[in-house]
């Protein structure tokens, strides 16, 4: 049994890493099938796989067409309840939920402002008030699950919760963004977790630019890495 995930670059496509996230830390199979997003081809190859316009999506080993992270997520908690894909514990089940569909619509300055790219960090980055005040909650959301849990994910074990707020922390390291202990633990945990490095390092293969995405005129630094 195999799920096929449209994605679209690794280095890039931070709803797919989500997705790919939702799969790989539990051990469930998929195949990959990458297209190039804001490629020309673009819009017809997510409609040749069956979806609509965005990246991720995913073909269910039945046929299922799941196009969007959420329902992917939710789809991932319900077929496989006994993988620790969500806390056990139904009050934090459905904090989990309510945090993931958080991110899902919200973040949107830091989301704006720091768009991802897994090959590079960028150096003197200004974040505005609105980035502030998305750091900010970020740091609350993280530090209300995980001085309950103990860490090093937000409800102890990988959760899908940490596969949504795992591209918020990476943009907290790469940009260079005020962070507590806490944050950097946080970040530590999720940019060394074996599902992440190998995204990234498939990622880092990759050598197509795309201009949006493109920070200059801050100065390119190595993305941070931990021994
Ligand atoms: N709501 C979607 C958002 C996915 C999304 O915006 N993906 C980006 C790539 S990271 C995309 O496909 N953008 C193309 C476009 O918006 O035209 C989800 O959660 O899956």
């Amino acid at each position: 049994m195999t799920y096929d995930l449209l994605i679209g670059q690794q280095s890039y496509s931070s709803w797919s890493l989500r997705a790919w996230l939702a799969f790989a830390p539990f051990d469930i199979p998929t195949t990959l099938h990458k297209v190039e997003i804001y490629g020309d081809t673009f819009y017809d190859d997510v409609a040749a796989f069956g979806a609509v316009r965005t990246v991720p999506a995913v073909r269910t080993p039945e046929g299922g067409m799941l196009s969007d992270s959420i329902a992917i997520a939710w789809h991932v908690a319900d077929a496989f309840p006994d993988r620790g894909v969500m806390p056990s514990d139904p009050v934090q089940r459905a904090e989990a939920m309510s945090i993931i569909a958080e991110m899902h619509d919200g973040f949107t300055a830091l989301r704006g402002a720091c768009p991802v790219n897994l090959r590079t960090a960028w150096a003197g980055f200004e974040p505005s008030e609105g980035v502030l005040a998305d750091v900010a909650r970020f740091e609350e959301v993280m530090a209300r699950a995980i001085n309950r849990s103990g860490g090093p994910f937000l409800y102890g074990t990988f959760t899908l919760a940490d596969a949504f707020y795992a591209p918020l922390a990476t943009r907290l390291l790469t940009y260079g963004l005020p962070m507590s202990s806490t944050a950097q633990a946080y970040a530590k945990a999720i940019v060394t977790h074996p599902s992440f490095v190998d995204w990234r390092n498939a990622g880092m293969e990759e050598t197509q630019e795309i201009a949006r995405y493109d920070k200059a005129p801050l100065e390119r630094v190595p993305f941070p890495t931990f021994a």
